[in-house]
C-alpha cells in the first residue's frame, strides 16, 4: 500500500477525489486511503496512478533514456508533471544513477559533484535493471550475482509534481541501515509498521521522532545472504521517508528531482566506501584534533578557563584542545571578544599553544544576551561603523535576502537586535568571512573554527515581520517535520539565497558555510584546516567533523550516542562524537565516568557541557575520577597512530572508521542488531559499560581470535556472548586475530605523545599470521599525501615494508615494544636488528 492521503484530514470524500481507494483497515498505522495499482489487487479499479513508458527506453552512450508520460488523471497535491525524463546510468560496476526530472522545465538540484562515473558503460555491472509498464511503469535493480531484486517500484505511488516528488520501493530485507539525521533508537530500523523519519535542518536536540541538526538521505540494506546495498537520494527538500511493512519505504520530498544511486557493495564496507568516493571522502584531520578536546559554554570568564586546563595539566589528563564557546565574545558578536571577562584571552591561547595544546572558537552567534538562542545571524543594529563584520557584509550584498530579492532578511536573536544571515552559496561571501576570520586571527590565534547554529536557527519564525503566505512557505503537502511549519526555528522558505530559494536550499546551508569556513580556516591558520559544524549534508565530511548537538546528561544518550556515531560513519562523517558527559543536566559520578569511556573512543573526544550545569571535566571530580580519566585517556592516545591510520583510509578509500560489528562481520545474524558495541576499523572491539551500577558487560564476541586489550589473554568466546570485566575506569577492548594495531607511548599532549616510540600490538589468527599498516605524517601541514610529505608502513607477521618513506618523516621515529598475542608457546630467542 502507499499512502494516498499522507497529510492530515484523510476522509472517505477526500479520498475519492483524489482518485484513490478507500480501504478501513484494522491494523494500526494502516493508510486508509491508498493509491490504485491498476487493478493488480482491487479488481475492481482500472484506474492507473503514475506514469507510463511511451516507448521503448532508448540506449545512452552508458545507459538507457526513457521517456515517461503521467498516465492518472487525478492529483494528489497539483502541478503534476506531465511529462518526466528518466535517466539511467551505469557509473561503474558497482554504482547505478537513477535520475527522474522535468522533461520541460528546469528544477532546482543539488549543485554536489558525484566523483567517480566511468567515461563508458562498465564491462561487467554487478547489477541489472528492468523496466516495466504493468500496468503502469516501474523499475527493478536485481543484484547479477545472487539475483536479488534490491529496488523494486511496482509497490506504485510514483509522483513527480512541482511540490511533490514520491517514489515507493520494496526491500529485500527488514535489515536497514541509515538515513539522518534522527535519533534511532535502534541501529537497525526494524520497526516496518508505517514508522516516517523528517528530514529537514533543525536546531533541535536529539529527542527521538525529531528531525534533527543535518540532512542525509541514504540508507544501507542488508541481504538476507549478507551482501548489502546502499541508496542515496540527492536531493535538499524538506522530505520524509516511511517504512511499510511490505518491506519497502515510501521517499517524499517537496522539490527538486528525483535523483538515486546505488551502490552495489556487495560487502557492507564496500557500500561505505563506494559512497563516500562519490560523495567526497572525508578530510584528514590533523593529529591534535585527534586529542582530547574540553569545552563548556558559560566558563563565564577566562579566570575560569585558566583553572580548569590548569587542573587538568595538575591530574597530567591528556589534553589537546581547549575550546571558546560564545561567552569569550563580546556580546556574542562573531569575531569579537570579551575583553574584560576574557581579558588576557590572546596571550593566553599562545600559551597554551607553547604548551602543545591548541584553542578551537565558536563562531555564527550573534548578538544575544544570556538567552539561550542563537544562530549565525550577523546583527543588524550597531550603529554603522560600530560593528565591521556587519558593516562589511552590507556593502558586500553577502547576506540572505527577502524574496524581494535585495533587503536582508532579519532573524531576531533578542529583543531589539536583529540579525542578517551571511548567504554561503554567494561567492563573495566566502571573500567576506574569509577576510573577517584571517582578520580576528589577527588578535585569537585560533587553530580551528566550530561553527554552530547553521541549520541556520532562527528565534522567531522566518523572520522577525514573519512570512508571507505562498507556496514556499506553506507548501500543499508538508512533511513529517517537527512543528509542521518549514520557518519554525529558522527563516522564511521564500527568502533568497544565491543559490536559490531557501526552500530549495535550507538543508544545504551547514553545508555550504562548511565549504567556506575551511578555506577561511586555511587563509587564517596556514596549517592543515579543523573545522566542526552542527548541520551537515551528502559531502560535508570533506569538510568538516560534526558532534551530535545537546544531548542529554543521561544513560540512555550515553547509548544512543553509538548509534549516531556508527551512522555519520556510513554518511561520510567519520570524524564524529557526542558532547561526553552530556551537554543538558547534570550527570552522576558513575554516569560521567562512564561517558569518559566510551567518548576516550569517539573520533572526535570532547567533554562539553551546557549553560548553567554542574563543572564536569574530568578534573573537577577529585582524584579517583581523575586517575580513571587519565587511564582511559592514555589508553586512546596509545592506540592514536591507529586512529589516524584509520582516517588516512577513510581520507583516501572512504572506508568507515567506527563500525557496526555487522559490517565486519556480515554472515552472522546476530551481529545485525548490537549496537551497544562496536569497532575501530577492522582490528578493534569495544564494549562499553553503558548502564548503571553494572561492573561487566555481556559482549558478544564474533567467530574470530579475540585477545585482550590489556593483558593479551585470549577469550574463549567465538560465535558467542561472553562477560568481560569493566571495573570503573575500564572499557573492555578486544584485538582481533589476524590484525596488527599500531600504537604509540602516550603522553598528555600529542605534540608530546609524537616523539615517543611507537609499539605494534600482533594478534595472530588461527593461521598464526596478522598484518596491519600505518600512516605517518608531521601531522598538521596541508595536504601531506599530495605533496608525498609522509611514510606508509605495512606490517605482516613475517616482514615489514616501507611503501612510502619522507626521510624527514621518518627521522627519529623508534619502534619501542612489540607485544605478540596468540603465540602457541613461549619465543626461545629474540633478535634485534639481525
Ligand atoms: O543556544 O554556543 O549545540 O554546543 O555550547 C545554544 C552555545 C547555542 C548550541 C550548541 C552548543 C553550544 C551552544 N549553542
Amino acid at each position: 500500500k502507499v499512502d494516498c492521503y499522507p497529510e492530515p484530514g484523510s476522509s472517505e470524500s477526500g479520498c475519492y477525489s483524489r482518485g484513490c481507494l478507500w480501504c478501513p483497515s484494522n491494523n494500526p498505522g494502516d493508510p486508509w486511503c491508498i493509491i490504485p495499482d491498476g487493478g493488480k489487487s482491487f479488481l475492481l479499479f482500472n484506474d492507473k496512478y503514475g506514469y507510463s513508458m511511451v516507448d521503448a527506453p532508448v540506449a545512452t552512450a552508458n545507459g538507457y533514456r526513457i521517456t515517461l508520460a503521467k498516465i492518472h488523471t487525478t492529483t494528489l497535491f497539483g502541478d503534476d508533471v506531465d511529462t518526466v525524463t528518466l535517466d539511467v546510468s551505469f557509473d561503474t560496476e558497482a554504482r547505478l544513477h537513477i535520475k527522474f526530472y522535468d522533461a520541460a522545465n528546469e528544477r532546482f538540484e543539488v549543485p554536489l559533484p558525484i566523483n567517480g562515473a566511468d567515461a563508458t558503460a562498465p564491462a561487467d555491472p554487478l547489477y541489472d535493471i528492468q523496466f516495466f509498464n504493468d500496468p503502469s511503469f516501474y523499475f527493478q535493480v536485481i543484484k547479477k550475482s545472487t539475483g536479488t531484486v534490491l529496488l523494486d517500484t511496482s509497490l506504485g505511488g510514483l509522483t513527480f509534481s512541482d511540490q511533490f516528488l514520491q517514489i515507493a520501493t520494496r526491500l529485500p530485507s527488514t535489515t536497514l541501515y541509515g538515513f539522518g539525521e534522527n535519533e534511532h533508537q535502534n541501529l537497525i530500523i526494524h520497526n516496518f509498521d508505517w514508522e516516517s523519519f523528517g528530514m529537514w535542518a533543525r536546531d533541535q536536540p536529539p529527542d527521538p521522532g525529531a528531525n534533527l541538526y543535518g540532512t542525509h538521505p541514504f540508507y544501507i540494506s542488508m541481504e538476507d545472504d549478507g551482501n548489502s546495498h546502499g541508496v542515496l537520494f540527492l536531493n535538499s527538500n524538506a522530505q520524509d521517508v516511511t517504512t511499510t511493512p511490505a518491506p519497502g519505504l515510501v521517499y517524499r520530498t517537496i522539490g527538486g528531482v528525483l535523483d538515486m544511486y546505488v551502490f552495489l557493495g556487495p560487502e557492507p564496507n564496500r557500500v561505505v566506501e563506494q559512497y563516500n568516493t562519490a560523495i567526497g571522502t572525508p578530510f584528514l584531520p590533523p593529529y591534535w584534533s585527534l586529542g582530547f578536546q574540553l569545552c563548556r559554554y558559560g566558563y563565564g570568564d577566562l579566570n575560569t578557563v585558566k583553572e580548569t586546563v590548569a587542573r587538568m595539566d595538575a591530574y597530567d589528563i591528556p589534553l589537546d584542545v581547549q575550546y571558546g564557546d560564545i561567552d569569550y565574545m563580546d556580546e556574542q558578536r562573531d569575531f569579537t571578544y570579551d575583553t574584560s571577562n576574557y581579558a588576557g584571552l590572546r596571550d593566553y591561547v599562545r600559551e597554551l599553544q607553547a604548551g602543545g595544546k591548541h584553542y578551537v572558537i565558536i563562531l555564527g552567534e550573534l548578538h544575544l544576551s544570556h538567552w539561550d538562542m542563537t544562530d549565525p545571524c550577523i546583527t543588524q543594529d550597531d550603529p554603522p561603523g560600530t560593528y565591521p563584520a556587519y558593516d562589511d557584509g552590507a556593502s558586500m550584498n553577502v547576506f540572505v535576502t527577502t524574496s524581494d530579492g535585495f533587503t536582508p532578511a532579519s532573524g531576531k536573536v533578542w529583543p531589539p537586535g536583529k540579525c542578517a544571515f551571511p548567504d554561503y552559496t554567494n561567492p563573495d561571501t566566502e571573500t567576506w568571512w574569509t577576510d573577517q576570520c584571517m582578520d580576528f586571527h589577527k588578535t585569537i590565534n585560533f587553530d580551528g573554527l566550530w561553527i554552530d547554529m547553521n541549520e541556520p536557527a532562527n528565534f522567531v519564525t522566518g523572520s522577525t515581520e514573519g512570512c508571507a503566505s505562498n507556496n514556499l512557505n506553506n507548501p500543499p503537502y508538508m512533511p513529517k517535520i517537527w512543528g509542521n511549519v518549514l520557518a519554525e526555528k529558522t527563516m522564511c522558505p521564500d527568502h533568497r539565497h544565491k543559490l536559490g530559494n531557501h526552500y530549495d536550499v535550507h538543508n544545504l546551508y551547514g553545508w555550504s558555510q562548511s565549504n567556506v569556513t575551511i578555506k577561511s580556516a586555511v587563509a587564517s591558520t596556514g596549517k592543515r584546516p579543523f573545522v566542526i559544524s552542527r548541520s551537515t549534508f551528502v559531502g560535508s565530511g570533506q569538510w568538516a567533523a560534526h558532534w551530535l548537538g545537546d544531548n542529554n546528561a543521561d544513560w540512555h544518550d550515553l547509548r544512543m550516542s553509538i548509534i549516531g556515531m556508527l551512522e555519520f560513519n556510513m554518511f561520510g562523517i567519520p570524524y564524529v562524537g557526542a558532547d561526553i558527559c552530556g551537554f543538558n543536566g547534570s550527570p552522576s559520578e558513575e554516569l560521567c565516568e562512564r561517558w569518559m569511556e566510551l567518548g576516550a573512543f569517539y573520533p572526535f573526544s570532547r567533554n562539553h557541557n551546557g549553560l548553567g550545569y554542574k563543572e564536569q571535566d574530568p578534573a573537577a571530580w577529585g582524584d579517583e575520577f581523575a586517575a580513571r580519566s587519565r587511564a582511559v585517556l592514555r589508553t586512546r592516545y596509545t592506540l592514536l597512530p591507529y586512529l589516524y591510520e584509520l582516517f588516512y583510509h577513510a581520507h583516501t578509500d572512504g572506508t568507515g572508521i567506527v563500525r557496526p560489528l555487522s559490517f565486519e562481520f556480515a554472515n552472522d545474524k546476530t551481529t545485525a542488531t548490537i549496537d551497544e558495541q562496536f569497532m575501530w576499523g577492522a582490528g578493534l572491539l569495544l564494549s562499553p559499560a553503558l548502564y548503571e551500577g553494572i561492573k561487566t558487560v555481556s559482549a558478544y564476541f564474533p567467530d574470530a581470535r579475540w585477545f585482550n586489550y590489556y593483558d593479551g589473554v585470549e577469550v574463549g568466546a567465538r560465535g558467542t556472548t561472553a562477560s568481560v570485566d569493566a571495573p570503573l575506569g575500564t572499557i573492555p577492548i578486544h584485538v582481533r586475530g589476524g590484525h596488527i594495531i599500531p600504537t604509540q607511548e602516550p603522553a598528555s599532549n600529542t605534540e608530546i605523545s609524537r616523539h615517543n616510540p611507537f609499539g605494534l600490538i600482533i594478534a595472530l589468527d588461527d593461521t598464526g599470521s596478522a598484518a596491519g599498516d600505518m600512516y605517518w605524517d608531521d601531522g598538521d601541514t596541508l595536504n601531506p599525501i599530495e605533496s608525498g610529505q609522509f611514510a606508509h608502513f605495512t606490517f605482516n607477521v613475517q616482514n615489514v615494508s616501507q611503501n612510502i618513506c619522507s626521510t624527514s618523516i621518518m627521522l627519529g621515529m623508534v619502534m619501542g615494544s612489540l607485544r605478540i598475542m596468540g603465540v602457541s608457546s613461549p619465543p626461545q630467542s629474540v633478535l634485534v636488528n639481525g
